[in-house]
Parts: C-alpha cells; structure tokens; sequence
C-alpha cells in the first residue's frame, strides 16, 4: 500500500508513541466516567502531527481530537491510540470510520476495548478496510490506566479500593497527612479519582473533607455512613454552588433522615459491602474508594462479610508519626481485613508521596 513503506522503520518507535497517548489520557483523570480515558497520537514521517484525549463522556472520543489536529496531514500516516478504536454509534459515531475516512494507512493500538458492544469489532473494521492494525503494544501500562473501568465492564461491579493510615509503627491512624489533603496531594487526587467514596460520618465529624475548588463533575459521590440515631454529617463545603458534593447518606436507622439540600438517603437492613454495592447498582459507578478514615467501628459490619473478589485494590498512606495508643490490635485487624480479601494489589505510601 501507498506510503507503509518505511513503516517498518517506524515500528521500533510503536511503545514510545503509545507511551505517549496514556500521557495524553491522564489529563482528563477523574473526569471521564462512566467512559475510559483514552489517548490518541498522529503520526507522519516520524513526527507527530495530531494529538487528542477523551475529555468526558458524551464527547468526542480520543481519534476524533487527534484526526482534527492532524487535519489533511492524516492521511498516509498511523494512528496510536491507547484503546481499540470503537466501532458503534454511542452518545458519538464511530472513531474506526473516523479513521477510514481522514485515509490513515496504519493503527496501533494499545489494548482490544472490553466493551462487548466493540469487543475486536472497530480493528476488524480497520482491517477490512485495508489498514495495517498492530494490536497490544503497552498493553499492561494501558490496562493499568483504566483499571476500574475495564473491572466494571468485565464483571458489573465496581472496583473498590480499601484505604487506611498506618503510623510508623504500625497502628491504623484515622489522620491523612497534610501535604496528602492539599489540592494535588496524594489524598485529594484519590478523591479525584473516584466515582465514589464510602467514608463514615465519624470521621468526617472530626475531619471534615477537603474544601474544592473543582467543577462537580471531577467530585466523587460522597457516600457517608451514618449508624448512630443522630448524627452529625458535615457536608462538605465548597467555594460555589458548582462544585457542591453528591451526597449520598447510608444508614440502618429509619431515624437519620436528612433529606435536606437535595441529599438522598439510603436505608438498608444490613451494612454489609455486598449489600451497599447492590444498592449503588445503575448508578455508572466505576470506581468506589472505601476509605477508612476513623469511624472504624462504622466498618465491622461493611468488612466483615468482605470475601474473595470484592476488594481490588488497597492504599495504605504511612504517616511520618508514632502511634498513641500501645495497642496495635487495630493493625491486625487490618491486616487480616486485607488478607481475607485476598489483596495483591498493595500501594504503600509515605505522607502522600510514592515510597
Ligand atoms: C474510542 N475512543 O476516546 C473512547 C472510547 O458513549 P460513547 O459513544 O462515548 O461510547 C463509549 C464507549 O466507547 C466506551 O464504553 C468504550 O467502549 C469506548 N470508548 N473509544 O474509540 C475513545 N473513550
Ligand atoms: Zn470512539
């Protein structure tokens, strides 16, 4: 085909370039649900010409931002993209004609789409039309990047990650380091990322949330357990009305009812996990942070019935302070907590930063 020769000299660049659309990708964390994060690179003649990402759902996805960038330069050259260009009309058409209309000659792509209503389809589509498709290169780094979409896509439920403080010497603290809170620490970008937060009205009594700046959109769905008859929920404040919480109250007590300011409440006969996630069902909840911030004894029961396959993820942020109390009972209760669920997938931190 007209202009792939010389392609085979640009293969050797595949993972750079598909390094670089999971670069792109990652400037819309926390803002794409129930949709990816995708990424997508032009290039010709060893330069690229076009480059995108998928902003939010309902937007244009990654190619057509690229392709658009890229304008009649497109043609003859390859398209990188991160996910498998989709091949169905969606809230947008599909990126796999996009691509064989602006005449690109190559794809690579990161990884197949999990989605069943693409699954392969849009590369058969490509290749059908005489493109030349390399799949799976950065496979796992493009994997990685949406876990907790790909997890929902595969099994219907979200992928929850567990998260608590450790002092150096090994007892659960209900404190988040300071730099971790501040807008871009560690914390506050977990919250971020998130769909959802499960946090008890405890912690958030003696911690209150951090205060956002960020449009509602990038704000998880605060989803805050109440057990006590009366409790006092601090909602979290916000510098608008734009950024003001979803706010979602769990209890077990017909009696906490605070219906106020558009806040819903949950009533459910048991606090387990399995029970909580049923009841989020339909909601598009990809990812689900169960953040054990205090209010321990508000996650007995949520832990308790925690079995194999319903924890993902755990993140435990090591706090540079020694522990008051001389027990270090609730450790191994976390331990085992971690253990029962069968987690791997162990990210230690220290005061927010990557250790
Ligand atoms: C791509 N490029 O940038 C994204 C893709 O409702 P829609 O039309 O936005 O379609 C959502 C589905 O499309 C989503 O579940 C996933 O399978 C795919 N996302 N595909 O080619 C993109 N974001
Ligand atoms: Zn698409």
């Amino acid at each position: 085909m007209e202009g792939l020769q010389g392609k085979d000299d640009e293969k050797k660049d595949d993972g750079f370039y598909i390094r670089r659309c999971v670069e792109l990708a990652k400037k819309a964390i926390g803002c794409t649900s129930p949709n990816p994060m995708v990424g997508c690179v032009i290039v010709k003649d060893g330069v690229i010409v076009g480059e995108g990402f998928h902003p939010k759902a309902g937007q244009p996805h990654a190619e057509v931002f690229a392709l658009r960038d890229a304008g009649e330069l497109a043609e003859n050259a390859t398209a990188y993209v991160s996910l498998e260009p989709c091949n169905h009309f969606g809230r947008t058409p599909p990126c796999s004609e996009a691509l064989i209309k602006a005449k690109v000659n190559r794809v690579v792509v990161g990884m197949v789409d999990p989605n069943p209503i693409v699954a392969s389809r849009g590369v058969a589509k490509l290749r059908d039309a005489g493109i030349d498709v390399t799949v799976g290169v950065e496979e796992e780094m493009c994997k990685k990047l949406n876990e907790a979409w790909i997890h929902q896509m595969q099994t219907g439920n979200p992928f929850v990650t567990l998260r608590y403080s450790l002092t150096i010497d090994g007892g659960l603290s209900d404190d988040v380091g300071e730099e971790s809170m501040e807008a871009g620490g560690y914390y506050s970008r977990l919250l971020q990322q998130h769909d959802a937060v499960i946090i008890s009205s405890k912690s958030l009594a003696k911690h209150p949330l951090p205060e956002s700046k960020e449009p509602k959109s990038n704000q998880p769905l605060y989803i805050i357990i109440a057990k006590d008859p009366s409790p006092v929920i601090p909602i979290p404040k916000h510098t608008h009305e734009e950024s003001a919480s979803k706010v979602i109250i769990l209890t077990d007590q017909e009696t906490v009812v605070g219906s106020e300011q558009g806040i819903e409440t949950l009533v459910l006969d048991q606090m387990k996990l399995t029970t909580i996630l049923e009841s989020l069902k339909g909601r598009g909840l990809c990812s689900v942070l169960l953040d054990l911030r205090g209010g321990f004894g508000d996650f007995d029961e949520i832990l308790k019935g925690v079995e194999g396959n319903l924890l993902q993820k755990l993140v435990v942020e090591v706090l540079p302070v020694w522990s008051e109390s001389k027990e270090a009972n609730t450790t191994l209760e976390a331990i085992k907590i971690s253990r029962r669920a069968g987690l791997k997938n162990f990210e230690p931190r220290k005061d927010g930063k990557s250790v």
